[in-house]
Parts: structure tokens; sequence; C-alpha cells
């Protein structure tokens, strides 16, 4: 049987482990990228390890979540970063440049590479037919410091595209309804290929809106063959010189195929409060809206952009509604501003922000107590938008554009097909890097503001550990319930006042209990449901609880990026052995968890005392993760080997 793309990429870079599915392979990272919201401890964590450069293609550090400079924090830690990045040899995107996704696509992803990224979204690259992978800060520093990445290797699920997307029907919609078959559960260990005649039809940005919402299906990554298109795309990026084609092979094998019809793609829309929560905008059309917000790492690139202006062109937003619209990068923003775009965006009244995450992370533009919100980002997690009763949607620009005429939800297939603005890909780009510093190769003293602190370490795993189970939670809890990114966002580099909000929208009195009782020697457990910890790579929502005293997280079943992030920072991942135990669960109980050591070592269950009875788990971590937790952390384990 021949190779798919993922295998083949696989192949070209492992380095430990055999391509069974399941089994644990580790693989050598070509490229990788960080943002500043997850990067300020990430490159603490590198200078933790003592290395004196990094050893990879390349590694780029870009600052877009946090650029909002309410106080000194943030302005603080971007020269942290510029200052530090410079010394080890990692290029630098100013605050800005650009949202690290998009301008990675545009400037620096390379088909058949790997990437990995300390953003959930970093599988955005896999629209160029790279794998690109999110993981947690630390995760990324090893592999800076030339360290494999390891993960299971991956069940491939085919995606087969037929025909061509209609006018005003969109790639966004073409990932709602993949979410709408596979949902955010159940996906873990998976990785997706696009494959059939459609993939030909779509350009890489929209490829690459695919790949990015993907990570909410929580898979592993998605991919696109490199083909032509690529090409063509690589070539507009004056950078042609790094393509090659990745194809499959005839007779590729998968582990499934979904067959979707692109001819038959429909508008479609993530209600609230899941992004797997999808229905047709035909069901929903008239409701009333209160914001609509254009941009993000999903759909902000050139094109997404050109579509919203050609339909804005010479109207005015609804009275009752505010518009705002934030380009992916400077290069998008300067094509619009260059091309007329921008001007017939600023006469229908948009609000224009700058190239960054903004309000897709809830940093400015919070909704109206109440209030709809229709975006074009990746997630409408409760309260994500920085306004907790908000009601966020999420859909194509092309819907959202003409919603914000209109005041209320438009199903674009309404519109004649003829007054569609298609916008064709460019054949050049505007090709600007100066807000990219590549590194001096001189060493400069580090900036290190008093919102910067160390990375806290934890000890060695102790053989018996006793405490409370200080909160039970339900199904689907995010990285967002866990730890708030938003208005909180300051502090990352700063993990004792960061912690001070840990579950802040859920039970803002968990950090003190848990404090309280650290104070007393006591760990804190966490009981969750399904799909415990889907969302963000953010790794403070293990940092921080870790540093409250949690020493256990025991759900129904955990999220890829997040169960790593609680190995790394020594906390145990614990899934029930038989589901309905939880219910004999109550928060407040007491647990206790003897020959920790020896039952960490093997394969068996792992039986906990808790309110007096005795469950059984398994601990959701491969032989070399136990060796990690064992270690109190894989800065520790990491440490520990390279002297
Ligand atoms: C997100 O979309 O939730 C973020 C903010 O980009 C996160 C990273 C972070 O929390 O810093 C992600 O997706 O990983
Ligand atoms: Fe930024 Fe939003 Fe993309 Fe996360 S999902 S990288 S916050 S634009």
């Amino acid at each position: 049987m021949g190779d798919n793309v993922v295998y083949k990429i696989l192949k070209d870079h492992l380095v430990e482990g055999e391509l069974i599915p399941g089994s644990e392979i580790g693989i050598r990272i070509d490229q990788t990228l960080t943002q500043d919201a997850t990067g300020t401890m990430a490159y603490l964590q590198f200078e933790a390890m003592d290395i004196p450069r990094v050893r990879t293609e390349v590694s780029v550090s870009y600052v877009d979540h946090n650029t909002l400079q309410t106080g000194f924090e943030n302005p603080d830690d971007h020269r942290y970063l510029q200052t530090m990045n410079s010394n080890y040899g990692i290029h630098y995107s100013r605050a800005g440049n650009g949202i690290c996704h998009q301008v990675h696509l545009e400037r620096f992803g390379r088909p058949g590479a790997t990437l990995l990224g300390s953003d959930s979204h970093t599988p955005t690259g896999g629209g160029i037919g790279m794998i690109a992978i999110g993981a947690g800060g630390l995760d990324v520093a090893v592999a800076m410091g030339g360290g494999p990445f390891f993960l299971a290797c991956p069940r491939v699920v085919n995606v087969r595209l037929a025909g061509r997307l209609r006018p005003w029907a969109s790639a966004k919609d073409v990932i709602l309804q993949v979410l709408s078959i596979l949902t955010t559960r159940g996906n873990v260990g998976t990785m997706i290929e696009y494959t059939g005649p459609g993939v030909a039809t779509l350009t890489v940005p929209e490829r690459a809106t695919i790949t990015n919402m993907g990570a909410e299906l929580g898979v592993t990554t998605s991919v696109f063959p490199s083909d032509d298109s690529t090409r063509g795309f690589l070539r507009a990026q004056g950078r042609e010189e790094v393509w090659r084609e990745v194809l499959p092979d005839p007779g590729a094998g998968y582990e499934r195929t979904i067959e979707i019809d692109l001819a038959k793609i429909e508008p479609m829309i993530a209600c609230p409060h899941s992004p797997d929560n999808i229905r047709k905008i035909s069901e929903l059309k008239g409701m009333k809206i209160d914001q609509v917000a254009i941009g993000s790492c999903t759909n902000s690139s050139y094109r997404d952009l050109a579509v919203v202006a050609a339909i804005l062109k010479g109207r005015t937003v609804h009275p009752d509604l505010s518009l705002v619209i934030a380009p992916g990068s400077r290069q998008v923003f300067e094509m619009i501003a260059r091309d007329g775009s921008l001007a017939d965006m600023i006469a229908a009244g948009a609000r224009i922000m700058e190239s960054a995450c903004g309000f897709c992370i809830g940093a400015g533009q919070a909704p109206q107590t109440g209030g709809v919100s229709l975006r074009t980002n990746n997630r409408n997690f409760e309260g994500r938008s920085g306004t907790g009763s908000a009601q966020v949607y999420l859909v194509s620009p092309e819907s959202a554009a003409l919603s914000a005429l209109a005041g209320e939800l438009v199903d674009p297939l309404d519109m004649k097909a003829d007054v569609y603005p298609a916008v064709a890909g460019p054949t050049s780009f505007i090709i600007d890097d100066s807000m990219i510093i590549a590194p001096s190769g001189k060493t400069t003293p580090i900036f290190r503001g008093p919102n910067i602190g160390d990375p806290p370490y934890t000890g060695p795993l102790a053989d018996a550990i006793r405490g409370v189970v200080q909160l039970k939670l339900g199904d689907k809890i995010t990285t967002d319930h866990i730890m708030p990114a938003g208005a909180r966002l300051i502090y990352r580099s700063n993990i004792p006042k960061y912690a001070e909000y840990v579950f802040e929208n859920v039970d803002p009195a968990f950090p003190a209990r848990a404090l309280e009782a650290k104070a007393r020697g006591r760990y804190t457990a966490i009981l969750g449901g399904h799909s415990y910890g889907q969302g963000s790579s953010r790794e403070h929502a293990a940092i921080c609880p870790m540093y409250l005293g949690v020493r256990i997280v025991m759900a129904k079943s955990f999220e890829r990026i997040h169960a790593a992030n609680l190995v790394n920072f020594g906390v145990l991942p614990l899934v029930f052995a038989n589901e309905n135990d939880y219910e004999l669960i109550e928060q407040g109980q007491e647990f206790e968890a003897t020959g920790l050591l020896s039952l960490i070592a093997g394969e068996g269950r792992l039986g906990i005392r808790i309110g007096g009875k005795e469950l059984e788990f398994e601990l959701q971590a491969t032989r070399r993760q136990r060796e990690i937790l064992v270690e109190g952390g894989l800065l520790n384990y990491t440490r520990s080997r390279m002297q």
C-alpha cells in the first residue's frame, strides 16, 4: 500500500519508535514558532536548559497576543523576547507584524517540513503541506534545543473533497461542516488529510482556514498535499525555491474516508458555546446581531478581507451594530490599504484594529451584556469574548460582512450568484520582512521587567500523596475555563499572580482553597468529565494549578495537548477505569494515593482511595512520560539528561 502525505512526512522525520498507529514516536522538528503569551515561559525554560543557540532550521518568536499595552507588563515582555531571541538565534516578529500563523504561512512555512508551535492553531501550516503541530511551550523549548517531539503515531482520516464551492460558500463553511461530522470529541491521536479533486480548487489561504480550525476537532493536526496551487502561493510570496511536491501515493491507505462535495456546502454557523454546535445559517437567518468581528488566524487572509471590502463597498454598517476588522498580518494590511479595500471598509463604518489576535482572545471588543456577536474566528467558548453573558457565533467572512450591513443574520445563499465578489489569489504579495528581526549573532543584555518570574519547578514525585478533591466539574472544561486569557493575559510571565485567577469564572474561591491546603501540606485533586482541557495549548493551565498544589486531575477523557502539559509539569492525568465512578466522587472528599512510584513504573491501573472508596484509574502517560512524572516534570527530566 502506498503512503499518504502524513506518513511520508513522518517517515522523513522519524527519530524514535515505529510508525504503528497508537505507538509513541519521536520526530525531528525543522521549524518552531511561539507567540508572546506562551513564548515568555517557553524562552525562560529554554534559558534554563543552558543551550547556547537554537538547533532548528528556523525558530520564530511572534508578538501578536498581548499587544494592548495598558501597563508596563506587555511591553516589558516584548523587550524580553526581542533581547532573548537575538542572543539565541531566534527570529523576532515585532508587534504589528501580524498573527503568528498567518505570518508563518506567508514567510516561513515549507511543504514537507515539520513545525512545532506553542499555540494550538499551529496546524494552520497544514495548508501549505507541512506537518504543523501545537504543543506546550516546554515541548517547543525542547524542540528548539534539538530534542525530538514525541506524539502518538496517528491514525489518518481522509477527508475527500469533490466539486467546487459555489459562490457565497466559503472554506470556513467546509471546516464547520467537518466539525458537525466529527465534533470536538473523540479525535485524539488522529490526523486529517485532505485529498480528492476538490483540493485543487482551494487556494493555500483557504486550505489554511480549514487546517486552522481543525484544532477544534481535537486532532493532532490536519494537512493538505503540496501541489501546483501551493507552488503558486509560494511563488507569489517570492519563495518558490522552498516548494516541493508532496502528494499521496496512488492507493494510499487511510483509517476512514469522509466524502465531502464542495458544490453542496451550505453556509454554516457554530452556535454558543462550542465550535461543534453547528447549524445551517438558513435555519437561523434573521437573528438580530449586535456585533460583527472579522479577523483572527482563521479568516484574515488577503482573500478574506478583499471579499469583505467588496461586500461593504458603498454601503454602511447597520446603525445598531458595531463592526470590527483586524487584518491577519502586516502584509494583508498593506495590500488592502494599497488596493483601496481598506478605504471601502473605513467608509462603510468598520472599526479597524491592528494586525493581532485582539478580539479573538478577549483582548478588547467585548460585546455588550447578553449581546449577540458574529465572528470569523475559531472559538466561541463561554466568556472568552470578555463578556460572560455574550452569545458568540462563528461564521465565514462572507456571512459576517453581509450580516454587518443588515443588522441581522443573513444567509449568503440568498444573494445572487453573479454578484459574488470572487477574489483571485494575488500573483504577487507585497513582500517586506523589515518587521522580522533576524538574530544578530552578537550578545546583548537580556531585558527582564518586574513582571517576569522564574519558571516554577516541582520536586520529584512522592510515593504517597494525600489531599482533597477541591473541585468537581462537568464535560468540556476548556483551558479558557481553567486559565482565563483576556484581561488576565498580562500575567503570563508571572505565575504566582496568574495563579490567583485559576478557574476565575467557574469557582473564584478555588485558588485560595488550594493554597490553604498546600500550606497544610495537602495536595489538591481536580475532577473533570469528558474532553478536559480542550482548546488552547496554554501550559499555564497546567503550571498555575501545579503552583497551587494540584498534583492529580481525574477525568473521563483528556485533550492531547493539555494532558501532555500536565505531565510536563508533574501533574498526573488520570482517566477513570470505570466512567460511572465519576458519580461516586464529591467535591471536598479526601483522597490518598500510596505506592505511586511503583504503580507509575508499571503498566497496571492505579488505585486511589477517595472518600473511603478504592477507585481505579488509568494513568494517561507513555513510558517516557511516566519517567518525566517521577522526576517531577519535563524541565527536570531534560536537564538531568543533558548533564
Ligand atoms: C487561543 O486561541 O486560545 C490562544 C490564545 O491562541 C492559545 C494560546 C494561549 O493561550 O496563549 C492557543 O490556541 O493555544
Ligand atoms: Fe490568536 Fe485567536 Fe488565533 Fe489564538 S485563535 S492564535 S488568539 S487569532
